[in-house]
């Protein structure tokens, strides 16, 4: 099922210089990307994506993160997109990400793990509307 997922490249990741290998594994693997933009992101930004972790001990450190620096957001479209992605990630701490995923191979910590994916098409559809109006998207 032709489906969009939400991907984000964390400042991590832009900070490591791997933008081009992480893009590269979506479009090896039949990701195509439908909008992309460079951003650094605002507090309020942030806290407002990741509203749904506001009361999990580790909001204040992972929203400080994410505004330490610029982020690339991507609408990426697919088969299966959100479960594609999200394997092509692998698992939220790298110590435990399967060979050849992507935080495996880039991420520094549970935290500062490089790539962000929608886990489900209702947080796809909230995640995706929060970064990119309509007309963003290319069709
Ligand atoms: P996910 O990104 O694999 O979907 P979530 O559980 O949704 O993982 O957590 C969102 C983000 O919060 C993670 O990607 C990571 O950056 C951060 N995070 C998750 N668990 C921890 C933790 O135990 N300590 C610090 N940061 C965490
Ligand atoms: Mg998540």
């Amino acid at each position: 099922m032709a489906e969009r997922t939400l991907s984000i490249i964390k400042p991590d990741g832009v900070e490591k210089g791997v933008i081009g290998k992480i893009v590269d594994r979506f479009e090896s693997n039949g990701l195509k990307i439908a909008a992309m933009k460079m951003v650094h992101l605002s507090r309020k930004e942030a806290e407002g994506f990741y509203y749904v972790h506001r009361e999990r001990p580790f909001f204040a450190s992972l929203v400080d993160f994410m505004v330490s620096g610029p982020v690339v957001l991507m609408v990426l479209e697919g088969n299966n997109a959100i479960a594609k992605n999200r394997e092509l990630m692998g698992a939220t701490n790298p110590a435990n990400a399967d060979k050849g995923t992507i935080r495996k191979d880039f991420a520094t910590d549970i935290e500062r793990n490089t790539v962000h994916g929608s886990d489900s098409p209702e947080s796809a559809a909230f995640e995706i509307s929060h970064f990119f109006s309509a007309t963003e998207i290319v069709n």
